[in-house]
């Protein structure tokens, strides 16, 4: 008999809406409301065929899933997948324990490190690909069971520069604050450093328009497929020099003042902090910035010009991706693209806006409930006395039992093995090992730790470093609800029984929690624990609790802040923006100096060229790679990283297409194939940092982070690039691996 469940896909937050069809392996238990508990795991049902994926219609996707989505299914069933609980032996085999083990020694770990160096010890990792009700309980797990400020995750590395801008400007961080439909009629839309066009492929049905009519403006170092999809209908494509976007965004803004462009009953109504804002981009007049940036005068000109005339007619939007973002200086970024935004009257407008795109999965819900170091559910503050008073009363404990602030990624990845730092550390849902910036100083960090332990269903190179690896649930196994990108929640769907050996983290917290004789309740059912947060989130900025399972269940749109007993909030800002007085402030910000280029060092042999690396995204793969390239398809689509280099360079350095490259810095070195293209500037390589090993673009980018968000620099780092005689190793994971 053939079933179905509707769910969403497992990867990025536009979290696409998909219906997974079985022919065999369904769970009986897909009705709404009705949530088994996987941590039981009654014998797995094994998969006869692989679970077919079809895309259902939805305001975001509207039926459509990229080819990451298409071939997502295909995992589930995918022979790499870890079904055990694994144990690294002295000789560094992991081999099957059982679960009573595995959980004993994750405790004794946890005690051990207590005793000997106190709580902060003991470190967790999470990820921005946890459903809400996991993301929830992960950092009241951290903070209660194993009594630690240290808990972090991936999000640091992707929306905290936004957030950071977000907050300090609206008093609020909804990454689009209007839902998604409302690109649709825009006149004119200012991209900066997002290639949506592979990283989200369904969304660009939302440019479509705005595009045929020549609305749309990129600003990327290359000439991505976004910034190329601009081009049919006379768009624009603006193409800085790496890290100067801040720069640009000021040159804009002048021409904004200088033209008599700025709305000026709207800043006089609706925000702060204006003249300080005027003041500071004084001296970025359009000439100047073309020598700063390399983007012409002209067109500076034009698109200040584009986005007043769309804010009177049809609509002007301003969105950031992570090309702007993951910089040193990427909060001032946002604040700047924020603060043209505000000079125009576009955010709270019935027709504009500004917003960021939200990366991963649960990109929005994940950095919302807990596991940011500094964060307690709801968005609050965790050094704020009364969002404590309200968390320890809902957790049934006393305040003082919650620890203070953490450290950032960054800083808490420093300090792995160090003797005031983290020495036994808990992953769930981070590649590290391949996704952190100087990687080979975090590998380093992992493997001198007394004790690490990973929650993944695959061995991902961080899992391969575990003194401890416990297999948990896909997508399609669990129960849960998710954040998308704009701020709307969703419910994602049990379609199919979990392998036997497998359990939820839910049950997994639940189970070390009891053992550690932990405060308050763990529950290992996500509807519970939903219920929970739901309280937990009252009050607060992300308030969730006039949410429930039953309403998502019958489709109903919920969009936070969702007051118990209001509509939900689907366009923020409309009256009013978060801060108390109900404006938006804006900042000055101008930009710092960056380091001068290190040079070669001597004798490094055949002369290097110095050159700027980029690093970003190709279609095919998600993130680290640990699931994608599992998917034969999409692995033979893009079975290793290529360096994209401009002829012109590469011919001056003697590189041919396809020949092997070496792309080194201070911290480490990549050797892979070139991959010659016009589309990019010639003082600039790009490198995805999909790839392990010795394709791994992290081996090269520096972590140094940003003062306010503590965002690494993954886009403008200085490498030397020279052309290699010889390849010196070969990816085991892609020969051995793929299904
Ligand atoms: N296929 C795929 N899709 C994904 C993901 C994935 O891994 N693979 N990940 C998801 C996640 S978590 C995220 S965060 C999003 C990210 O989505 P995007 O932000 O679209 O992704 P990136 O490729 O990292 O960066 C976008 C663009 O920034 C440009 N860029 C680099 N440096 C600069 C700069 O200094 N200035 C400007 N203006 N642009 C610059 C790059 O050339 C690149 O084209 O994608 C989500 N979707
Ligand atoms: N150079 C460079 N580096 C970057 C970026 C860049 O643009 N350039 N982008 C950064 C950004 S934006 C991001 S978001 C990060 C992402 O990088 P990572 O944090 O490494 O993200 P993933 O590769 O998605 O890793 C998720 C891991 O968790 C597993 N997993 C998936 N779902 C679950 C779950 O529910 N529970 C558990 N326990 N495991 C699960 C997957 O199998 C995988 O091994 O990379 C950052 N690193
Ligand atoms: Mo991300």
């Amino acid at each position: 008999m053939t079933k179905s469940a509707d769910t969403h896909c497992p990867y990025c937050a536009l979290q696409c809406a998909m219906t997974l069809t079985s022919p065999t392996a369904l769970a009986p238990a897909s009705q709404p409301g009705s949530v088994p508990v996987p941590g039981t795991a009654a014998p797995g049902i094994p998969l006869a065929a692989p679970l077919e994926v079809s895309g259902r219609d939805f305001p975001t996707n509207r039926g459509g899933l990229c080819r990451k989505g298409w071939t997502s299914a295909s995992l589930l069933n995918h022979p790499g997948r870890i079904t055990e609980p694994l144990l690294k032996g002295a000789d560094g085999v992991h081999r099957p324990i059982s679960w009573d083990q595995a959980l004993d020694l994750a405790v004794s770990a946890v005690k051990d490190a207590r005793a000997r160096y106190g709580a902060d010890a003991v470190g967790v990792f999470g990820g921005g690909g946890l459903t809400n009700e996991k993301a929830y309980m992960l950092g009241k797990f951290a903070r209660l069971a194993l009594g630690t400020s240290r808990i972090d995750y991936n999000g640091r590395f992707c929306m905290s520069s936004a957030a950071a801008a977000g907050m300090r400007a609206f008093g609020v961080d909804r990454g689009l604050p209007f839902p998604l439909e409302a690109l649709d009629t825009a006149s004119t839309i200012l991209m900066l450093g997002s290639n949506v066009a592979e990283t989200m492929p369904p969304f660009v049905q939302h440019l479509k328009g705005t595009r045929d009519a020549g609305g749309l403006i990129v600003v990327d170092p290359r000439r991505s497929a976004t910034a190329a999809f601009t081009a049919d209908g006379g768009g624009l494509h603006l193409q800085p020099l790496p890290g100067t976007d801040l720069t640009l965004l000021l040159g804009i803004s002048h021409v904004v003042f200088h033209e008599n462009l700025v709305d000026s009953a709207y800043l006089a109504g609706r925000t702060s902090g204006y003249s300080a804002v005027a003041r500071s981009v004084n001296s970025f007049w359009p000439e100047r910035v073309q020598s700063l940036t390399g983007v012409p005068a002209e067109l500076i000109r034009e698109t200040a010009r584009r986005l007043a005339r769309g804010a009177r007619d049809g609509g002007s939007y301003i969105l950031t991706g992570r090309g702007v973002e993951q910089h040193v200086d990427g909060t001032d970024t946002a604040t700047a693209a924020i603060n043209l935004s505000l000079l125009l009257g576009l955010p709270g407008s019935a027709r504009s806006g500004y917003g960021t795109l939200t990366g991963q999965g649960n990109g929005q819900g994940g950095r919302e409930h807990g596991q940011k170091a500094d964060q307690l559910p709801g968005y609050r503050k965790i050094t704020d006395p009364a969002a404590r008073a309200h968390v320890a009363k809902v957790w049934g404990v006393e305040e003082d039992l919650i620890p203070g602030p953490g450290l950032p990624a960054v800083q808490l990845l420093k300090s792995l093995g160090k003797p005031d730092g983290v020495r036994c550390l808990f992953v769930h849902a981070s590649n590290i090992a391949v996704a952190s910036p100087d990687a080979n100083a975090v590998i380093a960090g992992l493997r001198s730790l007394d004790f690490l332990m990973v929650c993944d269903f695959f061995m991902s190179e961080t899992a391969a470093e575990a003194d401890l690896i416990l297999p948990v649930l896909q997508w399609a196994e669990e129960e849960g609800t998710l954040t998308n990108l704009e701020g709307r929640v969703l419910r994602r769907r049990r379609a199919l029984t979990p392998p036997a050996g497998a359990r939820s983290e839910l049950w997994i917290m639940a189970r070390l929690a009891e053992a550690l004789d932990a405060p308050s309740t763990y529950s290992e059912d996500p509807e519970t624990v939903f219920e929970e947060l739901r309280l937990a989130s009252a009050g607060g900025l992300a308030d969730y609790s006039g949410i429930d399972y039953g309403m998502l269940d019958r489709g109903e749109a919920a969009y936070w802040p969702y007051p118990a007993g209001s509509q939900g909030t689907p366009r923020l800002f409309q009256d009013r923006f978060a801060h108390p007085d109900g404006k938006a402030v804006m900042t000055p910000v101008t930009p710092r100096r960056r380091r001068a280029p290190a040079a070669p060092p001597a004798g490094a042999g055949t002369a290097a060229t110095t050159m700027t690396l980029i690093t970003g995204r190709l279609l095919e793969h998600y993130q680290s790679g640990a699931q994608t390239r599992r998917v034969s398809e999409l692995l033979a689509a893009q079975p290793e990283a290529k360096v994209q280099i401009h002829p012109a360079a590469a011919a001056s350095m003697g590189i041919t297409e396809g020949a092997l490259v070496s792309v080194a810095n201070e911290r480490g070195e990549v050797q892979c194939r070139a991959q010659l293209s016009t589309a990019i500037r010639p003082e600039t390589v790009f490198l995805p940092f999909h790839f392990p090993e010795l394709e791994s673009a992290n081996r090269l980018t520096e972590a140094a982070t940003d003062p306010v968000s503590g965002m690494p620099e993954f886009k403008f780092n200085t490498v030397w690039v020279r052309p290699v005689a010889a390849p010196l190793s070969t990816n085991v994971l892609q020969t051995t691996e793929a299904s």
